[in-house]
């Protein structure tokens, strides 16, 4: 018998070997530019959820995992919902992001700190090169859900960005989303 021990469709991972992970406003202290706003949001609500496959323990070298990443559709003032956002712990490990459903933009920003963006939506392919942060903002009114693949031992650093953030944003103004950069 052939036995498939994950089904990706579309944008589900289904099998019992999937991690799910579901991240709240009440997870992203400090995260948005405005904090109060933050605190005036309903606590327990989802702002993106994680499924992920990990087949390898973490850490593998030659190892690879993967993930389907849900933002959905909010604001905390006028920035759109984003993931956390991370270096790499092994900071010379590259990923690859794909675009699925919905609208949104992927924030890059190297080790000097310099910012670029790429348009997600169904069918976008992103090579996040190393030493590259990266984060997610769904600029869309429906959920944004877009595909990942990583080396297994690549980890993830927040603590630089819980320390100095990403140095853009993507904020609403007249409506349209704009990257506003620091510099
Ligand atoms: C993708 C991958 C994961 C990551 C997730 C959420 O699926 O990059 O490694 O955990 O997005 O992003 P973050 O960890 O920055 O919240
Ligand atoms: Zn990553």
């Amino acid at each position: 018998m052939i036995i498939s021990p994950v089904e990706f469709l579309k944008d589900e991972l289904k099998g019992k070997e999937i991690i799910n992970k579901a991240t709240r406003i009440g997870d992203l202290k400090n995260l948005f530019k405005d904090e109060l706003q933050r605190m005036r949001v309903p606590q327990h609500k989802i702002v993106y959820e994680v499924q992920a496959y990990l087949p390898v323990d973490e850490g593998t070298l030659g190892g690879l995992f993967f993930g389907i990443t849900k933002i959905h559709s909010g604001k905390v003032g006028n920035e759109y919902f984003i993931t956390r956002g991370h270096f790499h712990e092994v900071a010379d490990r590259a990923e690859y992001y794909w675009g699925i459903k919905g609208q949104g933009i992927l924030i890059l920003m190297d080790q000097s700190r310099k910012i670029r963006a790429e348009i997600m939506q169904e069918g976008s392919l992103h090579y996040i090169p190393a030493y590259t942060a990266h984060r997610v903002a769904n600029t869309g009114i429906d959920t944004l859900s877009f595909g990942a693949c990583w080396p297994a031992d690549a980890g993830h650093n927040y603590a630089e960005i819980a320390a100095h953030g990403f140095s853009g944003r993507v904020v609403e103004i007249n409506g349209l989303p704009q990257l506003i950069t620091e510099d």
